[in-house]
């Protein structure tokens, strides 16, 4: 291994904060507006790494593939260097050419047009769900458990092919590994004596056999009859869903409902027009950015402005957080607005590794907010609401809400 500097660079301003750090986890905002003021690159003592929190630096990076690679991994550690704690994804943490058969696969299985079939039976899922939290009446529940999880968990396990038992480890796995892109801190320490278990138990599902016919899980397989990826490939492929495709939805809808919450005349909107539903998810998407960070390693030495570059096989963390909420970029970012544009945000990343499974995430989105629009007059927050702490994710632990029915 190669030593590095223990200083920035002549040009590059340094920050001492640790993004990881549980004040900054419970409320990252004062660090991303002082990371995105110091200047286009900052770099971070703590970690001896660089930060771009300037959504025209994250926006460049990520179309960057050839100076900004992944396959030395998106987290802290560096592949080349550390033994990753699983075998990396073939998606997330692969750089082309490897990373575009099982690409090209998974977009076909869970894109836009594959889900045109899946679209009425989750409007339906949606209105049972709704219907049962509803029981007859006006309700007070705490949102993340009853609707953030149990929408996708309803949803999602069964477009994939799993079968009933074991579903209840969907949650801790994801979490575990959005934990693993940091620091191996608290957060990380916290989940190590279950990962043994929770792995055995993901890998096992991605096995052909264990996989319902006809759902996106055999149709990965059937990929791999047709040559596509190759025998080898199908189960990890397989595991990308299940690893990125469950606490993701989970904390991106948990941010849509706190969104309504606390922005009662934009629910009223969209109880006018639910084809607001989509643009809602997206706004929220960008205003609250459930997968915070990335990170990328610089290939070569890669200039950023007159002067200031990233050398060579420097780790450099994406805040894709900042960079959604960059006054630079936005009007009034800190404002939940269902009359702004979100489109460019970066909160499913961009450029080709831009979220495989976002018409997924929105096709969930918009049959429970649908559905919830017709029966729900007005959502208001009914307690006092807590973070989850994940070292990648934003997210909820508790939503308390009061729900009126119309
Ligand atoms: C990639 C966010 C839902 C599967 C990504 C990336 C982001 C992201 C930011 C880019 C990572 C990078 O550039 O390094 C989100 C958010 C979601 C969501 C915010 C929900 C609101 C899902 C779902 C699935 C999924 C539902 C599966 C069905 C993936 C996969 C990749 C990915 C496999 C890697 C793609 C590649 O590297 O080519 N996601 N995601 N995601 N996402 Fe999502
Ligand atoms: C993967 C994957 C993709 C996106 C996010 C993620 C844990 C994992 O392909 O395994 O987070």
């Amino acid at each position: 291994m190669t030593s590095a500097p223990a200083t920035a660079p002549p040009g590059v301003p340094t920050d001492d904060a640790d993004p990881f750090a549980p004040d900054v986890l419970e409320d990252p905002l004062p660090l991303h507006a002082r990371l995105r003021d110091a200047g286009p690159v900052v770099y971070l003592s703590r970690y001896d790494v660089y930060a771009f929190a300037r959504y025209e630096q994250v926006n460049a990076a990520l179309t960057n593939w050839q100076g900004f690679e992944s396959g030395a991994g998106v987290g802290l550690s560096n592949f080349r260097h550390e033994k990753p704690w699983r075998p990396p994804s073939l998606l997330l943490e692969a750089d082309p050419p490897r990373h575009d058969a099982p690409r090209r696969v998974l977009s076909g299985i869970v894109g836009a047009r594959a889900l045109r079939t899946l679209r009425e039976r989750w409007a339906a899922a949606a209105e049972d769900l709704v219907d049962q939290v509803l029981a007859g009446g006006s309700t007070e529940l705490d949102a993340v458990p009853a609707l953030a999880q149990a929408f996708p968990l309803r949803v999602f396990p069964d477009a994939v092919g799993l079968p009933p038992e074991g579903r209840e480890n969907l949650l801790p796995y994801g979490d575990h590994a959005f934990n693993a892109f940091g620091p191996s801190n608290d957060l990380v320490a916290k989940g190590a004596p279950r990962v043994a278990e929770l792995s055995a138990w993901v890998n096992a599902r991605c096995a052909r056999e264990e996989l319902a016919p006809d759902r996106f899980g055999a149709r990965i397989w059937g990929a791999a009859d047709r040559g596509e990826i190759t025998y080898e490939q199908a189960p990890l492929v397989v595991r990308s869903l299940l690893t990125a495709g469950v606490d993701t939805t989970v904390h991106g809808l948990g941010a849509v409902l706190y969104a309504f919450a606390t922005h009662p005349e934009h629910w009223a909107r969209l109880r006018s027009d639910p084809r607001l539903a989509r643009v809602a998810f997206d706004e929220a998407v960008r205003w609250e950015s459930p997968v915070q960070t990335f990170f990328r390693t610089a290939t070569t030495d890669v200039a950023i402005t007159d002067g200031v570059e990233v050398p060579a096989g420097r780790k450099i963390l994406m805040f894709l957080a900042a960079a959604n909420r960059d006054p630079r970029r936005w009007t009034d970012p800190d404002a939940f607005d269902l009359s702004r544009d979100p489109s460019g945000h970066v909160g499913f990343g961009m450029g080709i590794h831009q979220c495989v499974g976002q018409h997924v995430a929105r096709l969930e989105a918009e049959a429970l907010l649908t559905a919830l629009a017709r029966r729900v007059a007005t959502i208001e927050l009914a307690g006092p609401t807590r973070r989850h702490h994940n070292n990648t994710l934003r997210a909820w632990e508790s939503l308390p809400m009061r729900l009126r029915e119309a």
